[in-house]
């Protein structure tokens, strides 16, 4: 097989320890490295001056990376990216008054999106999806999670989940599928909320037994789902050997991330109002925190996710752009990780780590996330110095070129 070889660029591994021997540095900084790929494979990374002789004899293509910064493929770990029509009314309702609360209790918000979605034809989804994607897929970003929840029936999910997977096989990402049935009450089951749960339960064996699942999401809010609602879509999830992952404590503490927990959820997602015992509970289970700046930004909410609780904790904190109609329409993980730093207070360091090696990890890949010998050949060519820079700029798109699976896009 073609070896190829990268030069003349500094990687920013994300490995914790030491790289090819060298001291541990932030970032898992290599200063003038290598990086040869096999196939889709990391074969080695390191400074440039370790690279064996006989390995850089075997590379047929070389590249000269002209001084760029090399990082792993971004990895946006929670969107709900396919859905129909858009809720620029609800934003101009928002700023004369109205609370996204108020407008969901009258029946707009995420409703008002599932009408949009159903109405759509695969094709149409497709066309509005894919514009999105590519817009995530410019600024670096190689995997990403696209959750269902706006089809709320059947044929509804599966479309959507089926528009998601075509995704991946047009373009040169990868997607992962969560079935996000339990994401809001559809107004045919409106005052019958255990009659729908009961529905999302004959969904997930159908739609998993057509390959459309790769997880299971719900959002437990007191405009959604119950703690008690959402432990039967996930006790369902796991007898099928599906990982969990939920919308925990958004707009309240209502103790569904120690519940979700409880299932060995693999993320547990937004966390404003997330308690220490919560947070305790997270850590325990090895769950992820994955904080989603667009939404408390494009809500404008004022609770803080609780940075220091988890850190104290040890959970680790994933990034992601959460891009839907409602709470963030947002599709740029760069933005994300500018905003993490600045209305968080996340170093750069732990941003970058969260929407590299902690977002993989919020998806259970054990792939991808780092550079490092073993792992997929997904990375990005930066036009910076110094991996600050890219949470540093606001607007700016500092990638020159992605490398998926091996292969430039
Ligand atoms: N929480 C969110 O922020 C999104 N879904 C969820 O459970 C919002 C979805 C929407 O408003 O359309
Ligand atoms: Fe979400």
């Amino acid at each position: 097989m073609t070896l190829k070889l990268w030069t003349h660029c500094n990687v920013a591994t994300l490995q914790a320890g030491t790289v090819a021997g060298a001291p541990a540095q932030p970032y898992g900084l290599v200063d003038d490295a290598a990086l040869v790929v096999e196939g889709a494979t990391v074969l080695w990374v390191g400074p440039r001056a370790q690279l064996p002789p006989q390995l850089e004899a075997r590379c047929t293509q070389r590249f000269d990376a002209g001084g760029a910064l090399i990082t792993p493929g971004l990895i946006d770990c929670h969107t709900h990216l396919v859905y129909g029509g858009d809720r620029a009314a609800e934003f101009e309702l928002r700023l004369n008054g109205a609370s996204y609360e108020d407008i969901a209790r009258s029946g707009g918000g995420i409703t008002s999106t599932v009408q949009a979605t159903r109405a759509a034809t695969p094709e149409a989804l497709t066309t509005q999806s894919t514009r999105r994607l590519k817009q995530l897929m410019a600024e670096g970003v190689t995997t990403v999670e696209i959750k269902s929840g706006y089809g709320l029936a059947l044929e509804q999910e599966r479309k959507c989940l089926q528009v998601a997977r075509g995704l991946g096989q047009r373009h040169a990402v990868d997607i992962r599928t969560t079935f996000l049935g339990a994401h809001a009450l559809p107004p045919e089951f409106a005052g019958r909320a255990d009659d729908y749960i009961d529905l999302v339960l004959l969904m997930l064996p159908a739609l998993h037994g057509e390959g459309l699942v790769d997880a299971v999401d719900a959002f437990c809010e007191r405009i959604a789902f119950s703690p008690a609602q959402t432990a039967r879509v996930f006790a369902a999830a796991r007898a099928l050997g599906l990982p969990v992952k939920l919308h925990a404590e958004q707009l309240s503490d209502s103790g569904g991330a120690a519940m979700a927990a409880g299932f060995a959820a693999t993320s547990c997602d937004h966390l404003e109002w997330l308690s220490d015992a919560g947070a305790a509970a997270m850590a325990a289970a090895g769950s992820v925190a994955v904080l989603l700046p667009g939404a408390f930004y494009f809500l404008r909410e004022t609770k803080l996710p609780p940075v220091e609780i988890l850190r104290r904790h040890g959970v680790p904190i994933a990034i992601s752009t959460d891009s839907n109609p409602g709470s963030s329409p947002c599709t740029s993980l760069l933005l994300m990780l500018n905003m993490a730093c600045t209305l968080f207070r996340l170093t750069p360091e732990e941003a970058l780590a969260g929407v590299t090696r902690v977002a993989a990890q919020a998806l259970g890949l054990k792939d991808r996330g780092v550079l490092a010998p073993g792992m997929r050949a997904d990375f990005v060519l930066w036009d910076v110095q110094r991996p600050a820079q890219l949470a540093y700029a606001l607007g700016a798109n500092p990638a020159i070129q992605t490398i998926f699976n091996g292969e430039a896009r």
